[in-house]
C-alpha cells in the first residue's frame, strides 16, 4: 500500500488498470460492458482513461480528456451479487451513476477500493 498517504490528507493513487462497468447512469440501469479501464485517483474525482498512455497525452490534445467521476457524496460498497465475478465494489456517484470495479487480485483491488473510500471520507469532512 505504498502509494496510499499516511497523513490524513485526500489520497491519490496512480493509475492501473482495472476493470470497470457503468451499471446506471442518473439512476437508469444500463446493460453491463466489462471493460478494462487506466483508473487515476485524483484529489476529489476518480478517472477513467481508456489506455495509459492517454494519460500523458490529456493534457496536449483536447480530445484526450479521461471521464472524471466526481466523488463528493458517493457511496463505496463491496458487492457479491451484482457480479459473478469475485472482487467487485461498485461505486455510487450522487447524480446515481453506478460502476463496479474489479480486480482478479485481492490486494490490488482492496488497495483501490480503500483509497477511494478514504478521498470520499476526507471530501464529507470538507
Ligand atoms: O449482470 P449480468 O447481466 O449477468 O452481467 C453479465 C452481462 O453483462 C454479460 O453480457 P451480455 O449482456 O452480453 O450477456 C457479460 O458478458 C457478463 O460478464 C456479465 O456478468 P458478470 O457476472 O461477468 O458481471
Amino acid at each position: 500500500l505504498g502509494d496510499i498517504s499516511k497523513t490524513d490528507h485526500p489520497t491519490a493513487l496512480k493509475g492501473e488498470y482495472l476493470n470497470k462497468a457503468k451499471i446506471a447512469d442518473g439512476g437508469k440501469k444500463q446493460r453491463k460492458n466489462w471493460t478494462s479501464t487506466w483508473v487515476v485517483l485524483d484529489v476529489t474525482q476518480l478517472l477513467f482513461y481508456k489506455e495509459s498512455k492517454q494519460e500523458a497525452l490529456t493534457n496536449l490534445k483536447p480530445g484526450c480528456k479521461p471521464e472524471g467521476i466526481d466523488l463528493c457524496g458517493a457511496l463505496i460498497e463491496w458487492t457479491t451479487d451484482k457480479s459473478s465475478r469475485k472482487n467487485v465494489f461498485q461505486i455510487t456517484t450522487s447524480s446515481g451513476n453506478e460502476f463496479l470495479l474489479q480486480a482478479d487480485n485481492y490486494t490490488t483491488i482492496c488497495k483501490w477500493h480503500d483509497a477511494i473510500k478514504k478521498t470520499v471520507d476526507s471530501l464529507a469532512r470538507g
